[in-house]
């Protein structure tokens, strides 16, 4: 790859993409990397660890941090505490935070309590991303840029789409330009810091919270348990667990005659056949464990930390 160096002196940095919930923080990773590394539904809360995805551009490496949205957590909720506590300290470890805004929300609580915890935290030089700009007429965006430009904390506002792409080579192109020379702190090859495993758990529990209403993707987690690929390389077995708080709920991820975990299965299985290329034998068991998200065990599986 020393031809791809030869732009200049190696660069490498951090940009922590943070956020409200919902807003598309995983969407636009997912856009700039050019690959999906963090899963995206339309539900809040989607997101619970830091999850990094690399691009490589020339002689420069960007690590893009995707982060949990940020929001007030309800007291007593221990794994709520964990994901914002996950978020606050990616941003802080990060070079540059890109703060993600939903055009159509504008600065609602959640992003506003997001500034303050900016502003507490002295991060200044940071970047916004004005994001679902095919939802909104542009002129609409004008006074919300303005009041981010009041702020003092950002350098500079885009407008863009994660879903469509608008804007984001542009805001792409400002980041790679702006990044500390520095040698790579990653393989060139290397997209992601999820393993394989947790990787295939993200993917299950995308297809849980996409198919499954209300409270219930919130009460539940996914572990792969087991990981066997047959000699020749050409088949993998996966074995993963569902955890869920409460008998009844259960019943509802394996609906009737077992059909919803067969369906979750199905759209898990062919997800993961495409990501590795290779045919996939997945097995799902669900099993209740009432206190989980009081469980260090369940966070450490998680990649966050539970909260002392
Ligand atoms: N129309 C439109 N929808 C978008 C855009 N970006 C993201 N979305 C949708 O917004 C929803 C949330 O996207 P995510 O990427 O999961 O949002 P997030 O900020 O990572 O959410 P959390 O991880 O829950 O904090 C999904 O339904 C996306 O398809 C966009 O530019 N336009
Ligand atoms: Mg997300």
């Amino acid at each position: 790859m020393a031809d791809d160096r030869a732009g200049g002196a190696p660069r490498c940095g951090f940009v922590a993409i943070l956020g409200a919930p919902n807003v598309g923080k995983s969407t636009l990773l997912n856009r700039l990397v050019g690959t999906k590394v963090s899963i995206v539904t339309s539900k809040v809360q989607t997101t619970r660890r830091r999850i990094l995805g690399i691009t490589v551009k020339g002689a420069a490496q960007l690590v893009f941090v995707d982060t949990p949205g940020i929001f007030t957590p309800r007291p007593g909720r221990p794994l709520e505490q964990a994901m914002v506590r996950a978020a606050w300290r990616a941003v802080e470890d990060a070079d540059r935070g890109l703060l993600v805004v939903d055009s159509r929300r504008g600065l609602d609580r959640d992003t506003r309590l997001i500034l303050d915890g900016m502003r507490e935290r002295g991060l200044a030089r940071s970047i916004v991303a004005l994001n679902k700009l095919d939802l909104v007429a542009p002129p609409a965006t004008l006074p919300l840029i303005r009041e981010l430009d009041r702020s003092g904390l950002f350098e500079r506002v885009f407008i863009v789409s994660a879903l469509t792409g608008d804007g984001c080579d542009d805001l792409l192109q400002a980041l790679l330009e702006d990044l500390p020379e520095g040698p790579w702190l990653f393989p060139e090859d290397q997209l992601s810091d999820l393993s394989q495993r947790a990787m295939a758990a993200e993917i299950t529990r995308e297809k849980l919270f996409s198919q499954l209403h209300q409270e219930l993707p919130y009460s539940l987690t996914v572990e792969t348990e087991n990981w066997t690929a047959s000699p020749d390389g050409a088949e993998v077995r996966i074995d993963q667990t569902i955890y869920v708080q409460r008998p009844s709920q259960k019943a509802i991820v394996l609906g009737k005659g077992g059909r919803q975990i067969k369906a979750v299965g199905e759209a898990a299985r062919h997800e993961l056949e495409a990501m590795l290329g290779v045919r996939v034998h997945l097995f799902l068991f669900v099993k209740v464990r009432a206190r989980w998200t009081e469980d260090p065990e369940r966070y450490r599986e998680l990649g966050i930390e539970f909260p002392s």
